[in-house]
């Protein structure tokens, strides 16, 4: 796809990504065609530029108008929230059309420019841990950007930018439309619990989506995986490439680890060196430093020295809406944990403090979410939210004190009111956001308001 005959390309949604893959394949000379659910919902500068180029924006079609679209199509390039299952992406399958995603065709990109690409996946924390890879990448002297499900699509980095390593957040999402030319020089698995199975419709294909991170690398090519998390490790033991594994398990004697120094615990290489202390990691629950560790290990894979670039891990804040306290209401502490968008976020949260009323709901993403009841020994109590409050509620009734809210004012307004001295108040939701909000960082935003105009009532 990088030179040759002009390619007619459908793209399927027009969003950040679409509008990538459009820009991108006008500019290379081929032929695209937009589709899209909600054509009338398509940002007026998102339209813009399809009116710029001379391309229509329509309707997806169906049945013999799909068939017939298709017949004159060489590629189907979907958005990654268009699933698998989606009647247009089932006719091209059908139709023996080739389907590809954006990261793809990025990845082709850069591998043909030189580039590095360090591609980043799993359920929780691949949003900090690119952050973090990006910062020590920087702090040891190299040069790097971060692009993909963080926000900038990696077409648009494999296009204009020039930096020598390209760190990458990658969706299952955008893993699923992967060929063998997604093929990364340093990947990252990071975990790997339910989520998405709205999309997936399994966890066995949620797994073998994220599995993709890896399953095209090389000998040459490494992967950094996680030794605790034994979903991981067993996907991980099949990798063609070089693994390198992180850990922050105390019996852990190789790869990236924690080990014990006379004067306290410190991170360390898996060549033994010194990385920095653990209590210069600012944040040091076990996530953030196996974050900081798989961080480490990927920057170093990218040809980093780790020790030089660990100084950004001293300095690295979280992004928002990620265990922020956003402020205290009698000695409690209000906690914005929007982020957790699964209950695998949301238990690791919860655990994290003895005892929590918690605020959880939201639009549940196919997940089973009784399973927060293993988080019931550190839980005062409950309230539900959004479209799945009645499923949270089921699940702890009988358990802890539960209740549901209409809305996040009367969630926060419950939360106090169950909350005691000692306890912390944690919006950790387990669900997407889209029932109330247009975002998870929407969603956290409305928290912080609720908090402050109850702050205010009660001065
Ligand atoms: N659309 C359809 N049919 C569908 C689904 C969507 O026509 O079945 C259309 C919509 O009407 C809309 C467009 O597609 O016009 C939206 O496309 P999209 O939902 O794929 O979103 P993009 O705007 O392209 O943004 C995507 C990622 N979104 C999703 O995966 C849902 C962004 O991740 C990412 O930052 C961006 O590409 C750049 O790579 C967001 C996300 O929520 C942050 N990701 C999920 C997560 O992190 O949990 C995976």
């Amino acid at each position: 796809m990088t030179a040759g005959a002009p390619v007619r390309l459908v793209v399927v949604g027009l969003g950040v990504t679409g509008d990538a893959v459009l820009r991108w394949a006008a500019a290379a000379g081929h032929h695209a065609v937009v589709v899209d659910d909600r054509p009338d919902s398509v940002a007026p500068a998102r339209r813009a530029v399809a009116d710029a180029l001379g391309v229509a924006v329509t309707a997806v079609p169906t049945g013999a108008d799909a068939a017939a679209l298709l017949a004159g199509t060489d590629l189907v390039v979907p958005s990654p929230g268009v699933p698998a299952h989606h009647p247009f992406l089932r006719a091209a399958a059908t139709a023996g059309v080739p389907r590809r995603s954006e990261v793809d065709l990025a990845a082709e990109l850069l591998a043909a420019s030189g580039r590095t690409l360090v591609a980043i996946t799993g359920t929780n924390g691949k949003t900090t841990v690119t952050e973090l890879a990006v910062a020590v990448c920087r702090a040891g002297g190299v040069a790097a950007v971060a692009a993909g499900n963080i926000g900038a699509p990696l077409l648009d980095e494999a296009v204009a930018g020039t930096d020598p390593v390209v760190v990458a957040e990658v969706s299952s999402f955008q893993l699923a439309g992967t060929t063998a030319a997604f093929r990364p020089r340093v990947a990252g698995f990071l975990n790997l619990a339910a989520d998405h199975l709205d999309w997936h419709g399994t966890f066995t294909a949620y797994g073998e989506a994220k599995a993709r991170i890896f399953a095209h690398q090389g000998p040459g090519d490494v992967l950094v995986a996680s030794a605790d998390d034994p979903e991981v490790a067993a996907l991980a033991a099949t990798t063609p490439g070089r693994l390198v594994t992180f850990s922050v398990a105390p019996t852990a004697d190789t790869g990236y680890r924690i080990g014990a120094r006379a004067d306290g615990a410190v991170l360390l290489t898996d060549d033994d060196r010194e990385i920095v202390p653990v209590a210069a990691v600012r944040d040091p629950a076990p996530h953030d430093l196996a974050n900081a560790l798989a961080a480490s290990a990927l920057a170093a894979a990218a040809g980093v020295d780790p020790v030089q670039g660990g100084a950004a891990l001293r300095d690295f804040v979280k992004g928002d809406h990620r265990m922020r306290v956003v402020a205290e209401i009698d000695g409690v502490p209000m906690i914005d944990d929007s982020k957790a968008t699964n209950v695998h976020a949301a238990l690791a949260a919860i655990r994290s403090f003895p005892r929590v009323v918690l605020i959880a709901g939201g639009r549940n993403k196919g997940l089973d979410l009784s399973t927060l009841r293993g988080g019931a020994d550190h839980l005062a109590a409950v309230v539900a939210i959004g479209d799945a409050a009645t499923e949270i509620a089921a699940a702890f009734r009988g358990v802890v004190p539960v209740s549901e809210a209409g809305s996040m004012d009367a969630a926060v307004r419950a939360a106090v009111d169950h909350a005691a001295v000692g306890d912390v108040v944690l919006l950790s939701p387990a669900c997407a956001s889209f029932d109330w909000y247009g975002s998870y960082a929407e969603r956290g935003r409305d928290f912080a308001r609720a908090v402050a105009a109850l702050v205010e009532v009660r001065s």
